[in-house]
């Protein structure tokens, strides 16, 4: 049969698409869902054919995802990964193939020309606006802070600490007295927060530090479970800036977040598009911006500027 001329344009166009290969950590939080349904509209957009890969929170699956992108002979990949460490061999096998990588909103410890860039906000300024924030709000009154942190030995979790000890530095009104992991999800910040308010029952829990959104969210639970006001008796602080942050700050359960937003793949696309046109070489490092909102920057008109994003 006759092929319409736009099928024929269809099939050329589809025979020079790009193939990307995408290996996302997980669904841990409404932020990494957000970044997946954004990167999915990016590529379409774009007329990329993205093959996307789910590792469940597991580093062996993100190597076995990107070998198999490598074998497949994918035009790109794009890496959030889990933790910092152990990606050495498996970039060397990508950049043997001449397969360029990006890296999404987390870092690794590796030579930097194992990847092309890496397209993320600064993690320590996240922790140092947080920080500071908390600083400015007690003043000079006694404050103890527990803190939930992110995935153990990842970028964030690592950084995030660094920059809010860096802001409470010199401070000695302010002291971290509880930290512990809640692996950046909702069941992970309320089970933690449960075993801070038992361990610390009888003393004052001023702050909550919870190093994402989803944590903070989950602590909010336990703290009202406990009888205590989240927001008031315990000044709640987080970064990400989805969208129920914002309706807890409305109803008073939560005080500040730091923005990171979850549009990672644009910036990425545009330095591979670039680079496989001419071989443009992008920075090494695609900084994105770190936006402190608080329960006085209108927090439902947040609310709805973000809750159809993919949250
Ligand atoms: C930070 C990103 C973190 C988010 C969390 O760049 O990797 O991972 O802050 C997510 O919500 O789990």
């Amino acid at each position: 049969t006759l092929m319409t001329s736009a099928a024929i344009m269809v099939c050329a166009a589809a025979a020079t698409a790009q193939t990307v290969g995408f290996s996302q950590i997980g669904s841990e939080s409404g932020w990494r869902a957000a970044e997946t349904t954004l990167t999915r509209q990016q590529a379409e957009e774009r007329g990329i054919d993205l093959k996307f890969s789910d590792a469940q929170q597991r580093q062996e699956n993100q190597i076995a995802a990107i070998r198999s992108f490598v074998a497949q002979g994918v035009d790109a990949i794009l890496l959030a990964p889990v933790v910092a460490t152990g990606w050495d061999s498996v970039l060397e096998e990508a950049q043997e193939a001449e397969i360029p990588v990006v890296l999404l909103d987390r870092q690794v410890d590796a030579p930097d020309d194992l990847y092309l860039t890496a397209v993320g906000s600064d993690l320590v300024h996240e922790g140092e606006v947080a920080g500071q924030w908390l600083v400015e709000k007690v003043g000079d009154r006694e404050c103890r802070i527990v803190e939930l942190q992110g995935t153990t030995g990842s970028s964030p979790a690592i950084d995030r600490a660094t920059g809010f000890r860096n802001a409470i530095e010199g401070h000695d009104n302010l002291e971290i007295v509880r930290s512990q992991t809640g692996d950046f999800t909702r069941t992970g910040g309320k089970e933690v927060m449960e075993s801070f308010l038992q361990a610390e029952s009888g003393n004052e829990i001023c702050a909550l530090y919870a190093h994402n959104d989803d944590m903070a969210l989950g602590a909010i639970q336990a703290i009202n479970e406990a009888g205590l006001n989240p927001g008031e008796d315990i000044l709640i602080v987080s970064i990400d800036a989805v969208p129920d942050i914002f309706k807890a700050m409305a109803e008073g359960d939560a005080n500040a977040t730091v923005e990171l937003t979850p549009n990672m793949a644009g910036p990425a696309f545009d330095a591979l598009e670039a680079y496989w046109e001419d071989g443009t070489m992008p920075e090494k490092f695609i900084q994105t911006e770190s936006t402190l909102y608080t329960q006085d920057d209108d927090p439902m008109a947040e609310y709805e500027a973000r809750k159809d994003l993919g949250y």
